[in-house]
Order: structure tokens, then C-alpha cells, then sequence
């Protein structure tokens, strides 16, 4: 009975039979919703870095666009998706804020794509990442985290980004397992294109 509950806390086991381990990293401002992205689509209850924000991050920090905000990633966060008998996907959660921002390029190492997550009353925060993965070659895709409030439509959004159109820019909700689901099968889906434009002459 122990046994079981403790079971199912730490989700399914890695099968034996994995020999491919994928990696995908969530990147985006402070608040944007990474840490929820990666908890809704993991098949493991993720493992999260998330600190109280205390006093010690006023003028360093800024919480005041996500009032209701009281933690922080402050290494990262990790979730798992088994993809079939041999294959595994990582995911790893960049944190937001400014001061870990030296974490990424570490976090970008050994990765195939990222995602892009996007807090569209926040957008200037969303610069720096696509700084960075264009700065590393890395593929990616945009996706907007729907929060309450003005939705601007997403031909704003690549405008207001500065985004090729060559780049998916998609909405999601972080918080729904579903949605997340369709944010990385989109990732995956740009990834095999631009394989598959390598490949042709
Ligand atoms: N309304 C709404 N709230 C959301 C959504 N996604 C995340 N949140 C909330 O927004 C807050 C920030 O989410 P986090 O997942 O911690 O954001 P983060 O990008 O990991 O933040 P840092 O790691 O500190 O940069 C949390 O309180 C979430 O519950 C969403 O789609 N809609
Ligand atoms: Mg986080």
C-alpha cells in the first residue's frame, strides 16, 4: 500500500528499454508561465527550483507585473515525457528571472530546440530569449501564454517580437496538459521541417 502511493507520486519508472534521451528547454521572461508549462505536460511530478520571494530581491527583482507571483525558479525545473519504448523527451524550464539569466546557455547545451514562452503584457522580457537562441543557432518556436486580460492578436505579437515568419508563434494556456502537449508537438514539427529542408537539394 506504501509502496504504491509512493508509485504513483514519482510517476511511471524510465522504461529499460529507453536508449534515446531528448532534450527541449522552456526559455521566456520572468513569470511567463515555464515552471507551469513544464508541471501540466510532465509524466513525473517535475522537479522544481522554486524559491519564496522575499524582501531580499526588491530593487533587483520584479515582481510587480505578476502581483500574484510568490515564488521563482531559481536553477530550473525538469519534467519527463516517454515517447515510446526507446525514446525520452527532457524538459527543461529555464528560470525568468534577470539574475539567473547565466544559467541558459548551460541549459541550451545538448538541446534540440526550445520553446519561447511568451507573457504578451510582458513582451520586451521575451527579447532576450530569442537573443540568446538566435545567438546559439537553436531552433525554436514562439508560443503566447494566454493570461487574463487584452489579448493582442498574434500578427502583433510577431510584429511587437520582430519575428521571421519562418519562426511558429502559437497561443497556449501553460496551465493545460493538452495545450502544453500541442506546444511541443508543434516544436517537434519545426524541428522535422527544417530536417527536412537540410536534406533537400
Ligand atoms: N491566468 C493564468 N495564469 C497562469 C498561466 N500560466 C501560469 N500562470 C500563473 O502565473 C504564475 C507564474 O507562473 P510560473 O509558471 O511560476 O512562471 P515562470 O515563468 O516559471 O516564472 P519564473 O521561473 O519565476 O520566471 C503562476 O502563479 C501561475 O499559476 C495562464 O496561462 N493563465
Ligand atoms: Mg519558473
Amino acid at each position: 500500500m506504501v509502496q504504491r502511493a509512493a508509485a504513483v507520486r514519482s510517476g511511471p519508472p524510465l522504461r529499460a528499454t529507453v536508449g534515446d534521451a531528448l532534450k527541449i528547454v522552456i526559455v521566456g521572461g520572468f513569470g511567463a508561465g515555464k515552471t507551469t508549462l513544464v508541471g501540466a505536460v510532465s509524466e513525473i511530478p517535475p522537479l522544481s527550483t522554486e524559491e519564496i520571494m522575499t524582501t531580499a530581491g526588491v530593487g533587483i527583482d520584479d515582481p510587480a507585473a505578476v502581483a500574484d507571483k510568490n515564488t521563482t525558479t531559481v536553477a530550473f525545473d525538469f519534467g519527463r515525457i516517454t515517447l515510446n519504448d526507446r525514446q525520452v523527451l527532457y524538459l527543461f524550464g529555464a528560470p525568468g528571472q534577470q539574475r539567473f539569466w547565466f544559467l541558459w546557455d548551460q541549459l541550451f547545451g545538448g538541446s534540440l530546440g526550445a520553446v519561447v514562452l511568451v507573457d504578451t503584457r510582458r513582451i520586451a522580457d521575451s527579447w532576450y530569449a530569442i537573443d540568446r537562441l538566435e545567438h546559439h543557432g537553436m531552433p525554436f518556436i514562439v508560443a503566447v501564454n494566454r493570461f487574463d486580460g487584452p489579448r493582442p492578436p498574434l500578427a502583433r505579437v510577431r510584429q511587437a517580437l520582430d519575428l521571421s515568419p519562418r519562426i511558429p508563434l502559437i497561443e497556449c494556456d501553460a496551465r493545460a496538459r493538452r495545450s502544453a502537449k500541442h506546444v511541443l508537438i508543434d516544436l517537434v514539427a519545426h524541428l522535422t521541417d527544417l530536417h527536412s529542408a537540410e536534406r533537400t537539394p
